[in-house]
């Protein structure tokens, strides 16, 4: 379940947050499929509970009412739409799996899916669940049923986390209809699964379930290949749960990465360190983690966030997003963002409820396309800012290379090579970089990918001169919006 389930040559996730099936299907055939993306993970498939004060936060898509494909991403059909579209040109999708929990305590009504669903009573006969296939007070001493205390394994994992009512994963009955869900969707055609709140289940519980998944569809994949798993564990280093926990049999996901590259990309923490960024930065191992500079959470304050760079600050996160997909450390997901109007009293946002834009019968708007390829309608878009999906296809050309070549200027500008395919150059300083550089590459007129792009033979951007002892000269301004020049041999004249 460690092993992604990539077609051959792709090597990175985009998050499409609370997109619409039918918009993740053309942006597989139209951009995802030709830029080199690997896949892309989804907001939760499954039929949801409805809240209207506020109105359609994002966040009721994490308090699960049933397992039916059925929420205002669109239905079964446009799910399996979506799931065939994408696979047919080598886009597979990843699903985020809601299975802690179903929804917050309080209250009744319908879900997304016509569904009856009873929080007071623990009443869910969309799947069913009733009251026994949660945990109750023999299981969670916390004394009202929440988790308060991070530092008491069994609170975290038996009691409920911001109140929303916690399955009993124990229970075989509960594991089958959680494994049931997650192979109905296997057998259409998804290639992994991105495990929400799995901190918040036992690792036991989480090896149970997955054992008993299907193989993926031999209409796509391989015979016997098994699913992708990446499982949300926050682990900060200073609570009783570890993601340690959870790394012999999945991935996790790595939330130190985008903390500390955020201190580096505001300049706070000189770049130079970068080089030996990876483990040694107490992180753990590459083949474990999937890495990101922000998500969903953190990008709007939720999760324990606050602190990671968000398109927001968008010339500090090009760079940062840049150097993750140079960097050969973990496996890659780029952010896909709505904007929103942040409204900051005392320090947050009162306004990190809203959910995607939406039409006045509150439908999901499509996003629609400007000439230049970037989103309108309020998306943001970043997989399409050239800066990053010409970066998604570096990380695809030089794969399977080390860092040579290392250079800084002893504060905040470095550079290195991906072996002898690609260079890259990023100025944090308060001064220009001015050097010749050994790039590793063999001679010849290479694009550089940040300020243009290699489109029929010729640079749309910069052209960088390797001369036959590899060295280059790079003059990159600390002024420029884009203070990075980024080389492969997929770009070369
Ligand atoms: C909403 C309301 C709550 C209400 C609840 C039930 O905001 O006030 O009680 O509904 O009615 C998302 C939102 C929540 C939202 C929830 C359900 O973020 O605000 O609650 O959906 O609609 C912990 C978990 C981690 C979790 C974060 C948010 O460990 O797993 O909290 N992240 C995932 C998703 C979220 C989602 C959920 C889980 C729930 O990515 O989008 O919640 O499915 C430290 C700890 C972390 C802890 C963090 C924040 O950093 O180390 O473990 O994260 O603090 O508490
Ligand atoms: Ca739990």
């Amino acid at each position: 379940w460690s092993n992604p389930t990539c077609a051959p040559g792709r090597h990175t996730i985009v998050h499409l947050f609370e997109w619409k099936r039918s918009d993740i299907a053309d942006e597989c055939e139209t951009f995802l499929g030709p830029y080199g993306y690997c896949e892309v993970q989804i907001s939760p498939p499954n039929e949801n509970r409805i809240v209207t004060s506020p109105n359609r936060p994002w966040w009721v898509r994490y308090q699960p009412v049933s397992y039916k494909i059925s929420t205002r991403s669109g239905d079964e059909n446009s799910f399996r739409n979506m799931v065939e579209r994408c696979n047919k040109v080598n886009v597979r999708i990843y699903v985020d799996a809601v299975v802690n929990h179903m929804t917050g305590s309080g209250g009744s009504g319908t879900g997304t899916g016509g569904s009856h669903w009873d929080g007071g009573s623990l009443s869910y006969p969309g799947v069913p669940f009733s009251s026994w296939d949660f945990n109750s007070f023999s299981e969670c001493h916390s004394g009202d049923g929440n988790i308060h205390n991070y530092n008491d394994p069994n609170e975290v994992r038996n009691c409920r986390l911001v109140s929303l009512v916690d399955l009993r994963m124990s229970k075989d009955y509960v594991r089958d209809k959680v494994a049931g869900y997650l192979n109905h969707m296997i057998d259409i055609g998804v290639a992994g699964f991105r495990v929400d709140a799995a901190k918040h289940m036992w690792p036991g519980d989480l090896r149970a379930v997955f054992g008993r998944l299907h193989t993926l569809n031999t209409k796509y994949f391989p015979s016997g290949t098994q699913p992708f798993i990446f499982q949300e564990v926050i682990d900060m280093g200073h609570e009783a749960i570890s993601a340690s926990e959870y790394t012999s049999f999945a991935r996790v996901t790595n939330f130190i990465y985008g903390i500390k590259l955020a201190d580096v990309f505001r300049g706070n923490n000189p770049a130079k360190y970068l080089r030996n960024w990876g483990e040694a930065w107490g992180m753990p191992n590459t083949n474990d983690v999937v890495v990101f500079i922000d998500n969903h959470d953190n990008q709007r304050g939720h999760g324990g966030g606050g602190g990671v760079l968000t398109h927001f600050e968008h010339r500090a996160y090009k760079m940062a997003t840049e150097f993750m997909l140079a960097h050969p450390y973990g496996f890659t997901r780029v952010m896909s963002s709505y904007d929103w109007p942040r409204n900051f009293q005392n320090g947050e946002d009162k306004n990190n409820w809203y959910g995607p834009p939406h039409n006045s019968d509150m439908s999901i708007k499509g996003r629609s396309l400007r000439s230049d390829k970037s989103c309108d309608n309020g998306w943001t878009c970043e997989h399409k800012w050239r800066q990053i999906y010409n970066m998604v296809a570096f990380r695809n050309v030089v794969m399977g290379t080390t860092i040579n070549n290392w250079w800084d200027n002893g504060n905040k500008a470095i550079a290195f090579s991906r072996g002898n395919k690609g260079f890259i150059v990023i100025n944090v300083d308060n001064s220009d970089v001015n050097a010749n550089l050994q790039t590793g590459l063999s001679q010849g007129t290479y694009c550089d990918v940040i300020s243009g792009e290699y489109v029929n033979g010729k640079c749309t951007g910069t052209e960088i001169h390797v001369g036959g002892d590899g060295h280059a000269h790079f003059h990159i301004s600390h002024t420029s919006e884009d203070p990075v020049v980024a080389i492969h041999i997929g770009a070369k004249k």
